[in-house]
């Protein structure tokens, strides 16, 4: 579908759209409207479930649009397809976007010709694209999920990672390595990484650099510790000054946070954002509308709980006076 169509209104905790699946929301305030930039998984989405993700076999995207958050829903059709990067193979997961400058940059994850993960960038001058992607990825660029953060200064980071499938267990030290694994149980877990952006939004300004994680105590969060550990899906918000890094931990199915005084961090572990939904994936990205908080996220409730058929779901967020994020039951409300 190419045409902008007005779909569904928006309720919370339902699906955001219904006429196709939609993963891994990114959600923005651009020109005071509320723009999800989701994955767009595939209906006959047939191939084995495999411990890489083999079956997340996306190949567009979409852009959906909100002007009230109990609105309808504009479908603006696709806006970007892997035919059209030059670099790309397959496999167009997570995307975000971000302003700067006047233009929107729309970040998105695909496997490069060699089938190595890579981060790619596509621009428009409007939030709704289409967009026209660069000729090559990010130099330096690797893993998926990005996640791009525009501070209050102007200055922009961009937060990346992914185990398994999203490959980052091969990029330790920032040195590829086809057989690299995930540290031993009772070793520091990964971190995602962080690199700032020049101004151009286009190339980083440095290395990608591994963020920490620590517990109550100062110690890193370890590798074994998989109700907290980072597993994939980076978003930063800022909230009263603080910095907060939320992110998926995969295989146990949590949203959980940490909180910095700074972009790199290291961050400390907070608590749980959300508890595990219907699916096995599970992503979210942080809005401040109109003076509401909310977290964009999803389930596979609408497919039955196929994983690999999502739908993008909506609910307020409350931060706690102290700082603290209120834990969230998916089908509580
Ligand atoms: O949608 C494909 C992958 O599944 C994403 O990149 C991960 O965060 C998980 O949601």
């Amino acid at each position: 579908m190419d045409k902008k169509v007005v779909v569904d209104k928006a309720k919370q905790n339902e699906p955001l759209v219904t006429h196709i699946y939609t993963a891994d929301p990114s959600a923005h305030v651009f020109e005071g409207k509320i723009y999800v930039y989701p994955s767009h998984d595939l209906v006959d989405d047939a191939v084995e479930v495999d411990h890489d993700g083999g079956q997340y076999t996306m190949e567009d995207y979409h852009v959906l649009s909100l002007e009230t958050i109990d609105g309808p829903v504009i479908d603006h059709g696709q806006v970007l397809h892997v035919d059209d990067v030059p670099w790309a193979s397959e496999k167009m997961w997570a995307p975000d976007c971000a302003y700067k400058n006047g233009t929107y940059y729309f970040y998105f994850p695909a496997k490069d010709k060699d089938g190595i993960f890579r981060i790619g960038v596509a621009t428009s001058k409007n939030p709704a694209g289409p967009l026209k992607a660069e000729p090559n990825y990010i130099p330096g660029s690797y893993s998926m999920d990005p996640a791009t953060f525009v501070d209050d200064d102007g200055r922009a980071y961009c937060y990346i990672g992914g185990l398994w499938g999203g490959q980052l267990e091969l990029w330790q030290g920032g040195v590829y390595n086809p057989d690299g694994k995930e540290p031993a149980a009772d070793e520091p877990a990964l971190g995602p990484v962080v690199a700032e952006m020049n101004e151009d939004m286009l190339t980083f300004k440095e290395e990608l650099q591994e963020i920490s994680i620590l517990d109550e105590n100062g110690d890193p969060i370890l590798a074994g510790d998989t109700d907290r550990r980072f597993f994939e899906a980076p978003w930063v918000h800022k909230h009263n000054g603080k910095y907060y890094l939320s992110y998926s931990t995969g295989d146990t199915h949590f949203l959980c946070y940490a909180t910095s005084d700074t972009p790199k961090g290291p961050y400390v572990y907070g608590g749980r954002i959300l508890e595990p939904v219907i699916g096995w994936t599970t992503h979210h990205s942080i809005v401040e509308f109109e003076g509401k908080w909310y977290l964009f996220y999803h389930d596979s409730s609408l497919s039955g709980g196929i994983d690999s058929q999502r739908s993008v779901k909506f609910r307020e967020l409350t931060h706690n006076e102290d700082g603290s994020i209120q834990t969230m039951h998916p089908y509580e409300n």
